[in-house]
């Protein structure tokens, strides 16, 4: 097989292993298919820690203050920096890979910073990709940071064991821009920059909000089923000062304390379950649109019907129902 030498050393531990068959996955969906093939029985055993929060709050440093923390406990870390907004790999996210490669020794570290360059089946199903290698390749915790923006990163989340996000004080701007989505999939609050005015006002009003979703967030089936783990866990709420570690006991615990709430509550198997769900229709919508389109290109019967459509005697809808039958999926 043609990578099997590179998943060879990749379950040995090299880092340049891991570099490059995560090149492929992210380039080359038919690699993706025969990567996570062979590492997938090599899965399972990484934490997943998804980490958010609006530009500016502190990301950068809280991580490089985890990581830290992580590494001193002997821990092996893979961070996975996601911007889907960026067409390219972000300056700020770069500048950060430097400066956190100059922070750790690249044995205990691994970082990679991916951006939506056109992706394909996106990049929620890309990030799962590398996820998976990173935990073949013997990470203990791997973090995915994103910035709090779009649907992207709802779908990015529902790979994480834990989702954190991070909030300062001030004005609730960065309440406002954090999605709903995420904000119903959080499990930990953190006010960073407790070193600035403001912290525990912030807390008050993270509280406050959280008292106004509960009334409604719980009304939604389809949500509660989707994320069981909100029904019986409140998140948490807390505040650190990244610069200097701050705090981070605390935080350590809580991240600590939902692990065994997951684990204890049973809820981690519909966590598995929702992961995998999520990421198999990730898939299928990529595989499901190339086939039609290649049927949309091919065939001389759907040529037909774009003709009708084109003199309004067939619509739209009606034509993707009749797609849906030539490929043998209708009820
Ligand atoms: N006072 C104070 N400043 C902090 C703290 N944490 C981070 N900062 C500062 O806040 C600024 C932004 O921090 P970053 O870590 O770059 O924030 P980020 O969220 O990664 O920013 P983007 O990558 O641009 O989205 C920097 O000047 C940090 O030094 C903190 O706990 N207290
Ligand atoms: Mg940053």
């Amino acid at each position: 097989m043609e990578y099997s030498n590179l998943i060879s050393q990749l379950l040995k531990g090299h880092p340049r292993a891991a570099a490059r068959l995560i090149t492929f996955v992210e380039n080359d969906i038919e690699a993706a298919e025969e990567i996570v093939n062979s590492i997938y029985e090599h899965t399972g055993n990484a934490y997943i820690l998804g980490i958010t929060g609006a530009p500016g709050t502190g990301k950068s440093t809280f991580i490089s203050t985890l990581i830290k923390i992580y590494v001193e406990q002997g821990k092996k870390i893979g961070i996975i920096c996601v911007d889907p907004t960026s067409p390219l790999t972000g300056g700020a996210l770069l500048g950060d890979r430097i400066r956190m490669k100059q922070l750790f020794s690249i044995d205990n570290v691994f970082i990679r910073s991916m951006a939506n360059r056109g992706q394909l089946g996106g990049l929620a199903r890309a990030t799962e990709d590398v996820i998976k290698i990173l935990d073949a390749y013997g990470c203990d915790i791997v973090i995915v940071e994103t910035v709090g923006v779009g649907q992207s990163e709802v779908d990015i989340f529902k790979s994480a064991h834990t989702v954190v996000v991070l909030l300062v004080p001030g004005l609730g701007d960065d309440i406002q821009a954090i999605k709903s989505g995420i904000m119903e999939i959080t499990d930990i609050f953190v006010v960073n920059k407790m070193d600035l005015p403001g912290a525990d006002k912030k807390i008050a009003e993270i509280q406050q909000m959280l008292e106004f979703k509960k009334n409604y967030k719980y009304d939604s089936k389809e949500i509660s089923e989707k994320f069981a783990k909100i029904e019986q866990w409140t998140p948490e709420i807390t505040k650190v000062n990244s610069k200097i570690g701050e705090n981070f006991d605390e935080l350590l615990g809580l991240i600590k304390k939902h692990k065994s709430f997951l684990e204890e509550s049973g809820v981690i198997s519909n966590y598995l379950k929702n992961r995998i769900t999520n990421e198999t229709i990730q898939i299928l919508k990529y595989k499901l649109t190339e086939k039609v389109e290649e049927l949309l290109n091919s065939d001389k019967e759907i040529g037909k019907y774009i003709d009708q459509a084109i003199k309004k005697s067939l619509d739209p809808y009606s034509m993707a129902n009749l797609i849906i039958k030539m490929l043998g999926l209708e009820k």
